[in-house]
């Protein structure tokens, strides 16, 4: 794929590509070459994208984009900051790391967003949306206060100015007036079809463009009757422009460039373009597997169980169809939370309500203020961004919203941004707030059931990436009594208290350690909070070790449980020895989240050695075995 011209080798499929690996030789071509360079570039990303998998569709629309950007403006000197970061790989190709791309989203290799550390010409990392304007700002008052020169470019989709980040950003923006180009890249895609007024406007602003030749709108300073909503707020705006058209591209940017104030650009693109497979997919390829090329068939791994999402969806369907009061609210994930299903079965009372979390987890604190029951089903990493609104919209009110937290602990290549390392730590300290975390797929059922019959507060349940362990789902689903575990296995030495889904790797470390003659008893706490403070309390009584293990961050279960034994006069007032396992106090790099684990000592040799030092410490078991 990476065929590079040489004498010998004449015969290059990227000719011209090959020639700028770099912006700065990107600028030296003649404008005429541009449209060859894109047609290479993409099918670069196309063939780079079939072997590494990640986010094909929304790189493939800023191909043009990408090439002119790169070709108008003096990057890195002059900062590009993209949204997401999810449509990066085009950019990636044409900032030095054309040559690392086979390691995109591989251990090790390139990040599949954009990230500082990575390169000079990533001036700010993402991965989670509508931060761009925000932190394009926040370079543009950098280069004003110190007196710099340099173009600061923010690209934003439409998807992601569904966030009100964004508009909290173009009010502060509009307001201080200083020489910033925000380019709004429209493919009228968010992952799915995009949810909002503000979406239908976009449609009716590229719509109500003045036409210049038959089908053809036209770029240059706006010429509507009416001002757009953009103008009101301070921006000159140009557009909309064909995003895919590089001498319309090309023009509107060095117009942009020479606009003082803050600049708005309106740029139509197609998700997926110029990949045939992609632009018929439903998702245009938002995120894919490795693929065949030619055809764009996804290599998916068969499930030997089903996935976490897809009982969850299964289940609330079930409980939905006995209690009406029973709502879904996803914000912009309706495939990834499995709400897509729910929205099958129950269109009116699905809400997509765009990307935006912080809205709604307090619509559906309003919500729950009325008796109905609504499930915010939101990711770990994404439900971050609502903290305030769970502390003080639903907590503080102890409202009975239902947190579905896919997507907990490490999530594999898509890296820090996305590991929902936190949540345990964030909920925990909250009063009123239960915290749930099924140790496999048929307590996931149980604990959609509990959170649907559970109307005294707020309560969350957290589950992970993938499948499940294979387990039979009750064919009567029962709730769950609150604030109590289960006995998996007894032993007599070492209790393992597991909370959510370490609980396979903590079985089997048991059976490892019995065999070792460390009998092991193995309970699943499955509520972090309320505690099970009865069964914690006999397991530390009954036991000489105690050992618990969970994929989150300290602060989470580990510590529930180590403040529980330390008020008890356990810890410290007894001999029994206590251990807890949790994440490194780490941003931990994407990789397989097997190995991830593995490296963050939670699978079960982990346990086992981590039992093994507990019982006889490695000091002391080197001085026996040199005797
Ligand atoms: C805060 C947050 N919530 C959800 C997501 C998941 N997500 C990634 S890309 C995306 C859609 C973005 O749509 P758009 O900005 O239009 O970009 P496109 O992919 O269409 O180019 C979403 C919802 C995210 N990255 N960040």
């Amino acid at each position: 794929m990476h065929e590079r011209m040489t004498l010998d080798q004449p015969t290059s499929r990227t000719p011209l590509l090959d020639l700028v690996p770099y912006p700065a030789k990107l600028r030296t071509r003649a404008p005429s070459e541009l449209v060859r360079i894109a047609q290479e570039l993409r099918q670069d990303v196309i063939e780079t994208v079939a072997v590494t998998g990640g986010h094909l569709g929304a790189s493939l629309g800023v191909i043009e984009l990408t090439v002119a950007l790169h070709y108008v403006f003096d990057t890195p000197q002059d900062r590009l900051v993209w949204d997401v970061g999810h449509q990066a790989y085009p950019h990636k190709i044409l900032t030095g790391r054309r040559e690392d791309m086979l390691t995109l989203r591989q251990g090790g290799g390139l990040s599949g967003f954009t990230k500082r550390a990575e390169s000079e010409y990533d001036p700010f990392g993402a991965a989670h949306s509508s931060t761009s304007i925000s932190s394009a700002l926040g370079f543009a008052i950098a280069r004003d206060m110190l007196g710099e020169r340099r173009n600061i470019i923010a690209v934003i989709g439409d998807g992601a100015m569904s966030a009100g980040m964004a508009y909290e950003a173009l009010n502060n923006a509009g307001a201080l007036g200083s020489k910033l180009i925000i380019v709004l890249n429209d493919n009228q895609m968010s992952i799915a079809e995009p949810s909002g007024a503000m979406a239908d406007y976009f449609s009716r602003l590229a719509a109500r463009a003045p036409q210049t030749k038959q089908g053809e709108a036209s770029e240059g300073v706006n010429e509507w009757a009416h001002r757009s909503w953009f103008e009101e707020l301070g921006f000159t705006s140009l557009g909309p422009v064909d995003g895919h058209d590089l001498d319309k591209l090309v023009s509107t940017l060095q117009n942009a460039r020479e606009i003082d104030g803050p600049v708005f650009i309106h740029a139509l693109t197609q998700k997926g373009k110029g990949y045939a497979p992609a632009q018929v997919a439903a998702d245009r390829m938002h995120g894919v597997s490795a693929y065949d090329p030619v055809s764009g068939a996804q290599v998916k791994a068969k499930a030997s169980a089903p996935a976490y999402t897809q009982v969850f969806a299964e289940s609330l369907i079930r409980e939905a169809s006995k209690d009406e009061r029973i709502i879904a609210i996803t914000a912009a994930m309706p495939s990834g939370t499995g709400l897509d299903l729910f929205g099958a079965a129950y269109p009116a009372r699905t809400f997509d309500v765009g990307i935006a979390e912080q809205h709604a987890v307090t619509f559906a604190a309003g919500l729950a203020a009325e008796g109905m029951k609504p499930f915010c089903a939101i990711y770990s990493t994404f439900l971050q961004r609502a903290f305030d609104q769970i502390v003080h919209d639903v907590a503080l009110q102890n409202l009975p919203v239902r947190f579905a937290i896919d997507r907990a602990g490490l999530v594999g290549a898509d890296g820090p941004t996305h590991a929902g390392s936190f949540d345990i730590a964030y909920l925990g300290c909250l009063p009123n707030m239960t915290v749930m975390a099924p140790g496999d797929e048929a307590d996931l059922a149980r604990m959609v059931a509990t959170a649907a019959a559970y109307d005294d507060g707020p309560i969350a349940f957290r589950f992970p990436r993938g499948e499940g362990t294979g387990v039979a789902i009750p064919q009567v689903v029962m709730p769950l009594a609150i604030g109590k575990g289960r006995i998996m296995r007894e032993g007599s030495r070492v209790a393992i208290l597991s909370f959510g889904a370490r609980l396979a790797q903590a079985l089997r470390a048991a059976d490892e350690l019995d065999a070792l003659g460390y009998s092991t008893t193995v309970a699943d706490a499955r509520f972090a909070k309320p505690l099970d403070s009865e069964l914690i309390l006999a397991l530390a009584r009954d036991h000489e070790c105690l050992l618990t293990i969970e994929e989150g961050s300290i602060g989470g279960f580990g510590s529930q449980v180590t403040q529980l034994l330390l008020e008890e006069g356990v810890l410290g007032g007894t001999a029994m020895k206590m251990r807890s396992m949790i994440l490194p106090d780490l941003f931990i790099n994407h990789d397989k989240p097997e190995r991830m684990y593995a490296d963050a000592g939670l699978d079960a040799q982990g346990i086992v050695a981590k039992v093994r030092d507990m019982i006889e410490p490695r000091g002391r078991r080197l001085r026996v075995l040199r005797g």
